[in-house]
């Protein structure tokens, strides 16, 4: 039996995260080896060329999965009965812009692909925001989308933040990255974000926590190391990304972002995992944001995980995060986008 083939939409198909997710998702990377896939790639004017050129090479690869790939620039027909949409484009901040120029820039993005996909997605659409900024530009299109799309239909990518967070924890306990579950980002996909290892785990059960005491000289080595190193350099990763590289995250954004779309799909494998989903008040986390937490999925969504404890510290912040993302969301609002 054939399956039935599953459209996938990528804004900013012409850019690069978007050439990086393509090829992975036609070969069966995100939906699995039996899973045919069409494929809708929406772009600007200008970015037009771009995508029509990545989607000759996409011929040229021969990918047996791939059944179809369209190109356009009109959102309702990049939309049209789509099942899964992945929100690249956006607009990045230019230099001398200011953060509500920037919102309003990314609303004026955001608010009409919401719309577009409420009008003409499949009745079971997922999305993921990736264009920056992530969270709050997945609140604009939720809000945009209209009564028919659950708004838990819309998620955040964090899932870099996360796989980011756990190849530092690798490298330091030097075992696997495979081998650590249950790691957490929380909140904001910036600077403000918590990646949190007090959950953490490694195969046989031992606290991550345990074995960075046991690794760098104690419990003060440990909490001064993951104060001092992991959290700022999980946080400001693609500040050294760029750096280093000349370039910003782009293999790693699409991997990540495959990740989200496979685990939502099919269910996480193992514990705990991290998205930005929209917040029913969890945690104490104002109801409404689009706010990264802990997730697994059964193959049906995201769902939080609650009951996790919190320490003060972590509840700070926990909580300075989240200050930043109703801040976004307030300066949205203040647009009259909400
Ligand atoms: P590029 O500038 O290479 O590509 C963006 C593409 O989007 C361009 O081709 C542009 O023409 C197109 N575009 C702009 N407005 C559009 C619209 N209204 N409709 C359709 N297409 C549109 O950027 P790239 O490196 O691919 O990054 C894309 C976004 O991902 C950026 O906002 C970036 O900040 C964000 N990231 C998010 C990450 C995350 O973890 N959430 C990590 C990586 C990345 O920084």
């Amino acid at each position: 039996m054939t399956n039935r083939p599953t459209t996938v939409t990528i804004t900013g198909g012409g850019g690069q995260i978007g050439y990086a997710l393509m090829f992975r998702i036609a070969a069966g990377d995100m939906l699995g080896p039996d899973v045919p896939v069409r494929l809708r790639l929406l772009e600007i004017p200008h970015g037009m060329r771009s995508a029509e050129g990545a989607a000759l090479e996409l011929q040229d690869c021969a990918f047996p999965l791939l059944r179809e790939i369209e190109i356009t620039d009109d959102p309702l027909t990049a939309f049209d009965g789509t099942h899964i949409a992945m929100l690249v484009g956006a607009r990045p901040r230019s230099a001398g812009m200011e953060r509500a120029d920037l919102l309003a820039a990314n609303a004026g993005i955001f608010g009409p692909q919401g719309a577009a996909i409420g009008a003409v997605a499949d009745d079971d659409v997922r999305v993921v925001v990736v264009g920056n900024p992530a969270n709050t530009n997945a609140l604009i299109a939720a809000a945009s989308a209209g009564p028919d799309v659950p708004v838990e239909r819309f998620t955040a990518l964090t899932r870099l933040d996360h796989n980011r967070a756990v190849g530092q924890l690798a490298e330091t306990l030097q075992v696997g990255a495979g081998e650590i579950a249950d790691v957490v980002i929380w909140g904001n996909h910036s600077a403000t974000q918590f990646p949190d290892v007090s959950h953490a785990i490694l195969p046989d059960g031992m606290p991550v926590l345990e074995a960075l005491a046991e690794r760098l000289g104690g419990r003060d080595a440990a909490t001064a190391w993951l104060d001092d190193v992991f959290i700022p350099r999980v946080a400001k990763r693609g500040a050294e990304i760029i750096e280093v590289r000349g370039s910003s995250s782009v293999a790693s954004a699409a991997n990540a972002a495959i990740d989200h779309v496979r685990d939502e799909q099919l269910g996480t494998r193992r514990g705990m995992t991290s998205a930005a989903v929209v917040s029913h008040g969890e945690y104490g986390v104002p109801e409404g944001l689009v706010c990264s937490f802990p997730v697994i999925s059964r193959g049906d969504g995201y769902e939080v995980v609650e009951g996790l404890d919190l320490d003060e510290r972590a509840r700070q912040r926990v909580a300075a995060s989240v200050d930043e993302l109703v801040a976004e969301r307030d300066a949205v609002r203040a647009l009259g986008v909400l």
